[in-house]
Formats: C-alpha cells, sequence, structure tokens
C-alpha cells in the first residue's frame, strides 16, 4: 500500500517478473498469486497491488482486513508519501487491534539520487525504533534489495545497504 506513483506495481513486477516498466499505468486493483516450496511444503502467496489514486476508505479498509502482512512503499523523493505511510499504518493497527501485525515499510526510488528529499536515517530510526517494524530501501528500477521471497519480511533488516546485527529480525527484536 501507499500514495499513487510510489511504485508499488514495479516492485510487484520487479519481484513477480523481474522486468521494470517505465510508464506509469495507475492501478485500481490487481491481485498476485506465487507458489513457493518452503521446507517442501507448497505454499501459496496471494499478493495485492492495490491503489494509490483510487484509494476510498471502504476499499482501503477492506484491503486491510483482508491482508495478513503489509508493505507501505513510499518515494524517496517525496516527503508527503512518507506521510501517507504514517497515515496508512495508523489505520492498519486500528482496524487489526494488533502491533504485531508484520509491516515492511519501503522506500522506493534510491536510484533518483538527486531527488532524494527523505533521509533513510530518521526513517530508520522511526520505523525500527518507535514503531518496531522493518524498514528497507529499495529501487524497482535498478533492482536494488527488491524483496526476492515472502520470507523476506521475516530475514534481518537490511536499511539503507547496511545490514543490521544478525540476530535483529524485524519486527521482533
Ligand atoms: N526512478 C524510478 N522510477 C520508478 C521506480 N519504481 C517505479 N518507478 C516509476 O514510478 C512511476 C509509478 O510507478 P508505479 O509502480 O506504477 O506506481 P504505483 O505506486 O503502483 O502507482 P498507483 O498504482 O497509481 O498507486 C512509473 O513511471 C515507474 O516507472 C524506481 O525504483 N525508480
Ligand atoms: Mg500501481
Amino acid at each position: 500500500m501507499g500514495a499513487a506513483g510510489v511504485g508499488k506495481t514495479a516492485l510487484i513486477k520487479r519481484f513477480l517478473q523481474d522486468s521494470f516498466e517505465p510508464k506509469h499505468r495507475r492501478t485500481v486493483e490487481e491481485l498476485h498469486s506465487k507458489e513457493y516450496e518452503v521446507a517442501g511444503v507448497k505454499v501459496t502467496v496471494n499478493i495485492m497491488d492495490t491503489s494509490g489514486s483510487y484509494s476510498f476508505p471502504a476499499m482501503r479498509k477492506l484491503s486491510i482486513q483482508n491482508g495478513d502482512a503489509f508493505a507501505l512503499v513510499y518515494s524517496v523523493d517525496d516527503p508527503e508519501t512518507l506521510e501517507a505511510v504514517k497515515r496508512l499504518r495508523e489505520e492498519i493497527l486500528e482496524v487489526k487491534e494488533d502491533k504485531f501485525t508484520p509491516i515492511v515499510v519501503v522506500g522506493n526510488k534510491t536510484d533518483r539520487l538527486h531527488e532524494r528529499r527523505v533521509s533513510a536515517d530518521d526513517v530508520l530510526a522511526k520505523v525500527e525504533m518507535d514503531w518496531n517494524n522493518c524498514f528497507l530501501e529499495a529501487s524497482a528500477k535498478e533492482n536494488e534489495n527488491v524483496p526476492t521471497s515472502p520470507a523476506a519480511s521475516a530475514r534481518p533488516c537490511v536499511a539503507a545497504g547496511r545490514p543490521f546485527p544478525k540476530t535483529r529480525v524485524c519486527g521482533r527484536p
């Protein structure tokens, strides 16, 4: 979930098809499925690509109710999109009534070096220390740090390219 144009679809496309679409096509809502084998057991992961543009409160609430884990995406060149992430997190906590709902915050478009307006350190402190959620920065365009499996939400955090101590697991210190 996240504001319009932050790269939600691009991250999913990179993750599922290892490709990148330079054109912005606004998503209404799209469900993707991927099969995995984890410890010899087949699991199907459903990934809901939500809309940042047509995000009506009722639709958003339904997406939250139906979701088990959330990737909240902002763009490092737009501080407003980080504010949207903060509001979404509040809404998720309210709807789920569960502070252990898995949430990973993703700062996308790190390739836009000269346009960066959000400091990784500031977001890292807020997300990891205050929220106890996981944070990473990525570039769907350059295929940098895009999670490669759903298990990524349980792996040690990598923020802004700096690995955390091996014992630090996202959301569970
Ligand atoms: N430079 C750069 N551009 C990106 C990156 N990821 C996405 N974009 C571009 O940003 C625009 C929006 O990307 P989308 O993935 O469609 O954004 P979205 O969040 O799905 O947007 P909505 O579906 O409207 O909510 C497109 O033009 C993408 O090519 C990235 O990592 N770097
Ligand atoms: Mg989209």
